[in-house]
């Protein structure tokens, strides 16, 4: 069984939620809609309908959800704060009753002895620059730098952890190539336009965070899968180094300093991004670590179907969560060794990884047996990557909370502390309590 004492000492603990996935209160205290917001309340567009209401309310309930950290012994807490809180358009005036919530939440962990880790940007664009482009839109970048500003100044005194975007992958892909999360777009040029500038915003805010936050410790946090071919052809190799192109290259090529992937700008052709001069440096900018959400691996074969571009996921014979998402914990190691080696990445931090289950409470327990062996498996992972000498300094699970899972609403959950999203009462599952005893210090067996 692994114990905590399997880790160097410094490593770091935690926990990870977002803001619009937890925080409910949408139109509380001035915040302006953000594109989650217009997209939940469009028909179909989510599981059920459900929307950024109730969330967790962890808005109001913050106080007695810090208490549960503690209780639940984090030593780090992640978490996004909403741009359209603070500035409900995007830009200008603060929202001084925005502001304070986190002031107040970062205030509570700093008393508590937690520390925070600040994502700066998990999704919930204001809808207000949506309507002027969204990504798509370089003046975009530029407003992502006034609001890095505004937090940066605000709360650096404080806050010394900062991540500029969760999973740029998602924001772009997901977001405006396919669209099927917040805007919606499905339009190939936009997506891959979109990377670009979420990209150069966050190359453009780290000097920002740098200059107002005195000690900073700065990255950025993507999903990144091992991509491995499911037949030993050729063409079946071509097929998983295509996917680890779109899917991982694009954004850690770049981000090291080598520029986009040219076998990936090949595929693209006139679809490429438009790129201005200067633009690579400025995202080549030097961070101090690199986050990395994990959850599975993609398994993948060449397919004679073009439309699919030539590529077919595989289902392996592995276990799978209840996203259907293969169980695959040596993928962890296996990327953070190759963080290590290929990227010469200085730290890396594992910002999410957790898995989804369909509970059942019963007597007030929630045993959800499954959750807590895939993190029982994901720790024993992360400690083979230190064990192979990968710089991995910090876990967090995913999530604190059963939360509002995207598309899914509230349909599916990753929490390991069971939320009831009528009464709002938390009840710690198994998989938290297994999480507990083992940050603090028990030896499990
Ligand atoms: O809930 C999400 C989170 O917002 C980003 N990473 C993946 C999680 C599970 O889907």
């Amino acid at each position: 069984m692994i114990n905590r004492t399997d880790f160097p000492k410094n490593f770091v603990w935690g926990a990870a939620t977002s803001s619009f996935q937890i925080e409910g209160a949408t139109t509380t205290d001035g915040r302006g809609p953000s594109i989650w917001d217009t997209f939940a309340a469009t028909p179909g567009k989510t599981h059920n309908g459900d929307t950024g209401e109730p969330g967790c309310d962890h808005y109001n309930r913050y106080n007695s959800d810090l208490d549960l950290m503690k209780e639940l012994n984090l030593e780090a807490y992640r978490f996004s704060t909403a741009w359209s809180r603070v500035l409900p358009t995007g830009r200008g005036q603060v929202n001084e009753k925005g502001m304070g919530f986190y002031e107040r939440l970062v205030d509570g962990l700093l008393t508590r002895g937690i520390t925070p880790w600040l994502t700066l940007y998990h999704w919930d664009l204001p809808q207000a620059l949506e309507d002027l482009g969204g990504w798509t839109a370089r003046d975009t970048v530029h407003a992502f730098e006034e609001y890095t500003h505004v937090m940066s100044d605000r709360l650096g005194d404080r806050v010394k952890h900062w991540i500029t975007h969760n999973e740029p992958w998602c924001t772009a892909y997901l977001g405006y190539q396919v669209g099927h999360f917040a805007p919606g777009v499905a339009d190939l040029k936009k997506g891959i336009q979109a990377s670009h500038h979420v990209l150069l915003s966050h190359g453009l805010s780290v000097p920002i965070i740098r200059e107002n936050v005195k000690d900073a410790s700065v990255g950025i946090t993507l999903n990144l899968w091992p991509v491995h071919a499911a037949g030993d052809t050729s063409e079946d190799q071509m097929a998983a180094k295509r996917i680890d192109g779109f899917s991982n290259r694009w954004y850690l090529d770049p981000l090291y300093g080598r520029g986009y992937p040219q076998d990936t700008l090949d595929i693209l052709g006139e679809h490429a991004p438009d790129i201005a001069s200067g633009d690579l440096a400025k995202i080549a900018v030097q961070t101090d670590f690199i986050g990395v959400n994990y959850y599975m691996r993609h398994f993948v074969r060449h397919s004679d179907n073009a439309d699919r571009g030539h590529i077919e996921f595989v289902k392996s014979d592995l276990e799978r969560t209840d996203l259907d998402w293969e169980i695959y914990p040596e993928g962890l190691t296996e990327l953070a060794v190759r963080l290590g080696s290929d990227y010469q990445a200085k730290a890396i931090y594992i910002t999410e990884n957790g898995s989804c289950y369909d509970d059942t409470m019963i007597d007030g327990q929630v045993n959800d047996e499954k959750r807590r062996k895939y993190l029982e498996l994901h720790l024993e992972a992360s400690s083979e990557a230190v064990r192979q000498g990968a710089p991995l300094q910090g876990y967090f699970a995913w999530s604190l909370m059963d939360n509002f899972e995207w598309a899914e609403g509230y349909s599916k959950r990753f929490g390991i502390v069971h939320v009831d999203f009528e009464t709002q009462v938390r009840t710690i599952k198994s998989s938290g309590k297994f999480y507990q005893q083992f940050l603090k210090g028990d030896v499990l067996d």
